[in-house]
């Protein structure tokens, strides 16, 4: 059987605990170990001189991971994939800093690292490449004679051509993108728009539904919603809440909503707080006996603008609960921390409803996430932005327009006072869905696809 070879920009330490580690994580990890394989990836660290790679090796998987040196993460990683593309296929153009050295230089590490991969692979291994930070991979590999399939998945949207034509490298960047021989998306919507964008650049050639032809390369262009592992949440979410929390709970009476997100402006946190803001002001039988938890981890704390957002969600919390808090009752409780998955899954137990609304997110796990913990008996209730590819599937969420302050709070107003017999049927309906794309299913069918369609190889060996 030839093996599975993962990159992606951030490795999962190789000593992470299942249970610990994230669904995407534990997808992945099971893939390898049942394939044998490589993961290679950023050890998260930043070395001027150590330029060799830190190898382990586990259940089957060869972990090897690679460090950067301060102007590549300045330039890779912070500049041109988290000031250029993460804004930009986030539909914030506003928000983008291109500089050409940039652009230089996200190419020259896509090539670094492909050039340090190359020795590790195998002729007949298989690739499977992940996310922004490396479009361009499979071109570099291509550059150095890799005839490997190599398929690439897109975690993140990706934007229709009024914001992608305004990226300087935009041509450039398609036309490696069609050195993969898979490509996946989260959503149909951003499939389209791919193929939008490249059908404006070049003649794309429809072979049938899912291939086409583009700068005379067949690739496959297919659609794949990433999911969770319900059961392993239902396990963790079960559990009992640790004393000090349950001793809490049982204080507060009345309903809890709770978000989680990493602090990132996609995530529509300002929004947010700013709906729950006119709830209490508009619906006054709400005060007292609601609150709101945002739990929002800092995330790319060197960005300036993940460093603004957080000192605007600072003083918006402060302000709300400065204006609506007595004695005895805080309706926002906004905790600025990273917290254990297994006792996340347990507070989304605990909360009557979980408010996701992002402004655009490729999928949106967290939503799976707290209906996967939900007690089928009592269910709380998901109120879900249309902006989140997760509303694709879970369609019997409340589902609302993140910039429709009312909107939101009206769903927020439904969402506290259904009943139970609502809450079931829409709860049931959501786990069919998060049972059947769960994230063993994603890893296999994209596999299924990378191991069987034709590749740029085979195709040109047909056409000869
Ligand atoms: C990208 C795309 C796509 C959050 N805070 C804590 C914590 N988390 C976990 C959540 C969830 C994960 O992080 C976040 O996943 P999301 O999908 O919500 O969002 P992104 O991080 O932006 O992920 C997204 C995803 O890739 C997968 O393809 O869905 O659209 O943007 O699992 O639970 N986990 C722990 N402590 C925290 O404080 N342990």
């Amino acid at each position: 059987m030839s093996r599975l070879v993962v990159v992606s920009n951030r490795i999962a330490a190789f000593k992470d605990k299942r249970e610990s580690a994230g669904g995407l994580a534990v997808g992945i990890m099971d893939s390898l170990k049942y394939q044998g394989g490589l993961w290679f990836g950023w050890n998260g660290k930043i070395s001027e001189e150590n330029k060799s790679l830190e190898k382990n090796h586990q259940d089957n998987i060869t972990f090897a991971a690679f460090s950067l040196t301060q102007s590549e993460y300045d330039q890779y990683y912070l500049n041109f994939s988290n000031t250029v593309i993460w804004p930009a296929f986030h539909y914030r153009l506003d928000l983008v800093q291109y500089q050409h050295k940039d652009y230089d230089s996200y190419c020259h590490v896509n090539e670094m690292l492909a050039e340090q991969l190359r020795p590790l692979v195998n002729e007949d291994d298989i690739m499977w490449i992940h996310d922004y930070h490396l479009l361009p991979f499979a071109a570099a590999c291509r550059k150095l004679g890799m005839k490997n399939r190599i398929g690439f998945f897109l975690h993140i949207p990706f934007p229709t051509s009024e914001i992608f034509n305004a990226l300087p490298p935009h041509k450039e960047l398609l036309e490696k993108l069609c050195e993969y021989d898979l490509l996946g998306f989260q959503a149909e919507s951003d499939r389209q728009a791919f193929i939008e964008n490249l059908s404006l650049v070049t003649n794309v050639e429809n072979l049938d539904d899912n291939h086409i032809k583009a700068y005379n390369k067949p690739v496959t262009a297919r659609v794949y919603p990433i999911g969770v592992e319900p059961e392993n949440i239902r396990l963790l979410a079960e559990g009992a809440l640790p004393p000090k929390l349950a001793h809490l709970r049982d204080k507060m009476n009345g309903q809890l909503i709770i978000s989680v997100d990493r602090l990132d402006y996609s995530k529509g946190l300002l929004e947010r707080f700013q709906a729950y803001e006119t709830l209490l002001e508009n619906y006054p039988q709400h005060r007292g006996n609601i609150r709101y938890f945002q739990i929002a981890p800092t995330s790319r704390g060197d960005v300036q603008a993940y460093q603004d957002v957080q000192h605007e969600l600072e003083t918006e919390a402060g302000r709300i609960n400065g204006h609506f808090s007595t004695l005895e009752w805080t309706p926002l409780f906004y905790l600025n921390q990273h917290y254990e998955r297994s006792l996340l899954m347990k507070i989304f137990r605990h909360c009557e409803v979980g408010l996701v609304t992002p402004l655009r997110d490729g999928m949106n796990l967290v939503a799976k996430e707290y209906v996967a913990s939900q007690n089928p008996n009592d269910p709380g209730v998901l109120i879900l932005s249309r902006f989140a590819g997760a509303a694709n599937e879970l369609t019997s969420a409340l589902l609302v327009n993140p910039y429709d302050r009312d909107g939101v709070v009206a769903a927020l107003d439904k969402a506290l006072s259904m009943q139970l017999e609502e809450r079931k049927q829409r709860y049931q309906e959501m786990m069919a869905v998060i049972k059947k794309n769960n994230i063993v299913h994603w890893c296999q069918s994209f596999l299924t696809d990378l191991k069987t369609i034709p590749t740029k190889n085979e195709h040109k060996t047909a056409t000869a």
